[in-house]
């Protein structure tokens, strides 16, 4: 059967797609929307059209598997041209996610209706892009410059409520009566002149006020730093407001078209399935039965125990979280509720929200009332002695079947199940901090851990809204397994003459967020310190000897002002030539290239051994942990792909260079001249 199929009611053509999925806008797709346009035409007895989608949502955008193939005739912007040459008015009904392509098919459509849930976006800028069939240039004539920037520029969907204030939906209707209703309200635009959005006059707004780009750029400055899509989607949308629409359909194909070509968008496409490869389990059926969540407990009250509650709470799964002290547990629910206070004042909750999920927790003293929960994750301190006590009495408390989690970020995961008498269903979950925010979620599959836990934890994971990948039973387990090199050559560079401040450099121009010793001084350069300020074997100690504890104290590794801009610190240059003349380290000046490569390639290198050893399932995994849990650059698609694109053997070559080993896979992988990724 075809993919897009023609419903005739009376005197309206309804035209269906059936692409499951998601309804992409593949060949097949884009043919049967013009055929169906034509077949309305042609039809004398046909006034209206109504274009909708079977399934679970609207096009969901072009066909992200055939970017950077050959695209077949018509293209998305031929197809979607007819719908809005029409002289017969075509209505859009939209359920589900109109996106990218699909936002454009809507936009196209010479009205939109969508039911209360739908959602609306252009986020082609996620996959390095800009809309390429027309959207940059119909959206802002429909709904102006200014709400058009964000959705553009941003990426993220809007609700139908949201569109419909906007002007981008003409009606919202029932929830289960789309067709009905879209049919009813194509019946009534029969005989009105079609509004076409392409000469709608909406982004006159970015010329009555042009400096609304700049402050866009300004405010999202910190957002798209690094992205070359955002800038081209300011400039398209910009165009809308300056040139006719013909000549801006052609300034937008030459965006989409370097964009579509650069590497950034092929590194944020790998991205896209990466993480959604991420969600697969070798040899196991995605469809087995998972055991159900009902209820969620958390051992330890602290920064991580409490914001790893959090993402239960705020999915509405209850949460019993226990401490052992009661001025511990009080502190611990008063930063819960502040947290969710705070996001209140932001206004990305409501009082009402913050009071449901609150609710939901139960804060307890006693391990007894973990005993009907489904999932128990143990949040206290990083030490196996504690961990296997935690765990042994959790076993004989908690209900069998229930899952015992460990959130530790290092410790043998198969070491603390064997204290129990139920090591099938133990496995690690790492969070990372702050666990109410950082994407990544670690799933840690023990040597014993059961098929249906593993894949529980899976599909918990993105109910919580996180993005998971699986890992093996290592030290540091994936992330902090590759962090490890990376650290040590900083230290190592160091006392070889590099400046720190460089070192910090050269990973903030490769896009991280921060480089290690402002990471340091963030976290605060006294954890974990010794607290004995004579006693001083280390760089650490006699930083932290000298009150140098980090930013909360206005220095570390750096001077910070009031505005907290830091600036290299005499103090420190002085301290670190010590410990090296102390250590005969003879000191040269070390090239920033140098420095990203030596910081850089052993990440490759112990990804490499990851994958040797089958610690992690894919090479994308490692991307995925990379990308959202230390700040790796989106664009650059993550160490695994990155590295790919630098080319394998100058990997291999850089390693020998500097004198570091080189893992047998990523030699292997050099010498074939074959890659990670593909
Ligand atoms: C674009 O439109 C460019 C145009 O402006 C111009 C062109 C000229 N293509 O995410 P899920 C697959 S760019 C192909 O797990 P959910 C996905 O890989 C596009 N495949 O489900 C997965 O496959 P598998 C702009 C796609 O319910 C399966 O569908 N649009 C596409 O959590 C299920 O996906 C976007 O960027 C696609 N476009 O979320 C939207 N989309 O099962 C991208 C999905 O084998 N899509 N697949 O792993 C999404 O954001 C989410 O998939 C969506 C559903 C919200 C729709």
């Amino acid at each position: 059967m075809s993919v897009v199929t023609t419903e005739k009611h009376d005197n309206i053509l309804v035209i269906i797609s059936n692409n499951p999925p998601v309804n992409a806008l593949g060949a097949a797709v884009r043919k049967g929307l013009a055929d169906g346009v034509a077949e309305a035409l042609s039809d004398d007895s046909i006034e209206a059209v109504v274009v909708r989608c079977d399934g679970r949502t609207f096009f969901a955008g072009a066909d992200i598997t055939e970017f950077g193939k050959p695209m077949q005739d018509p293209n998305l912007g031929q197809a979607i041209d007819q719908l809005e040459a029409s002289n017969k008015p075509v209505v859009a009904a939209i359920h589900g996610t109109a996106l990218g392509g699909g936002c454009e098919v809507a936009l196209a459509c010479h009205y939109r209706v969508a039911v209360p849930s739908a959602k609306m976006g252009l986020p082609e800028v996620k996959l390095g892009l800009i809309p390429g069939a027309a959207g940059t240039q119909r959206l802002p004539r429909v709904v102006g410059a200014e709400a058009a920037l964000p959705m553009v520029v941003i990426g993220n969907p809007i609700s139908a409520k949201k569109a419909h204030a906007i002007g981008l939906v003409d009606q919202i209707v029932g929830e289960d009566s789309l067709t009905e209703d879209a049919i009813a309200f194509a019946r009534e635009q029969i005989g009105k002149a079609p509004p076409r959005s392409s000469e709608g006059t909406a982004n006159e707004d970015g010329i009555k006020n042009p400096a609304l780009f700049d402050e866009f750029r300004q405010k999202n400055g910190r957002k798209i730093r690094g992205f070359d899509a955002p800038e081209a989607g300011i400039q398209a949308v910009k165009a809308a407001g300056e040139l006719s629409y013909a000549d801006g359909v052609k300034k937008e194909g030459e965006l989409f078209m370097k964009l579509m070509t650069g590497t950034q968008s092929a590194a944020m496409r790998h991205y896209f399935f990466a993480e959604r490869a991420a969600n697969k389990i070798d040899g196991i059926d995605p469809k087995i039965d998972l055991i159900p969540i009902k209820k969620v407990g958390i051992l330890g009250a602290g920064t991580m125990g409490g914001g790893i509650g959090m993402n239960f709470l705020s999915a509405g799964i209850p949460v019993t979280i226990v401490e052992l002290k009661e001025e511990a547990l009080e502190r611990g629910v008063g930063v819960i509720r502040k947290n969710y206070e705070n996001t209140a004042k932001r206004g990305r909750m409501t009082e009402e929200q913050v009071e449901g999920a609150m609710s939901l927790l139960t804060p307890s003293l006693s391990y007894d009332d973990l005993a009907d929960c489904d999932l128990v994750i143990e949040a206290v301190f990083e030490n196996m002695d504690v961990k296997k006590e935690v765990f042994a009495k959790l076993d004989g408390i908690v209900k069998q079947g229930a899952i015992l989690a460990s959130n530790t970020s290092y410790l043998n995961i198969d070491e603390i199940a064997s204290v129990t008498k139920r090591p099938e269903y133990v496995l690690g979950l790492h969070f990372f901090s702050p666990a109410n925010i950082m994407k990544l979620l670690e799933i840690v599959r023990g040597e014993k851990t059961a098929d249906d836990v593993l894949m529980t934890a899976m599909k918990l994971s993105k109910k919580i809204g996180k993005v998971a990948a699986v890992s093996g039973v290592c030290p540091g387990f994936i992330g902090n397994r590759m962090l490890s090199p990376r650290q040590e050559q900083a230290n190592i560079m160091i006392m070889e003459g590099a400046n720190y401040w460089d070192v910090d450099d050269v990973l903030l121009d490769f896009g991280f967020p921060m480089g290690p010793f402002q990471m340091s001084d963030l976290a605060g350069v006294d954890i974990g310190w010794h607290r004995d300020p004579e006693r001083i074997e280390t760089l650490r100690d006699a930083l932290c000897a000298a009150g140098r504890w980090g930013q909360k104290v206005g220095k570390g590794f750096y001077d910070y002002n009031e505005a907290r801009q830091r600036t290299p610190a005499d103090e420190v240059k002085q301290i670190i030539a010590e410990f090296a003349a102390k250590a005969g380290k003879e000191q040269r000046e070390i090239s920033k290239d140098e420095i990203r490569e030596r910081l850089l390639y052993p990440m490759v290198n112990e990804g490499a051994k990851i994958l040797e050893e089958g610690m992690a399932q894919r090479a994308s995994d490692i991307d995925v942990v990379w990308i959202n849990g230390y700040g790796w650059p989106l664009y650059t698609g993550g160490p695994m792909f990155w590295a790919d694109t630098v080319g394998l053997d100058n990997v291999v070559a850089g390693l020998k260079k500097h004198g570091l080993p080189v893992a047998k896979l990523l030699e292997e992988k050099a010498a074939a001249g074959s890659k990670f990724n593909g």
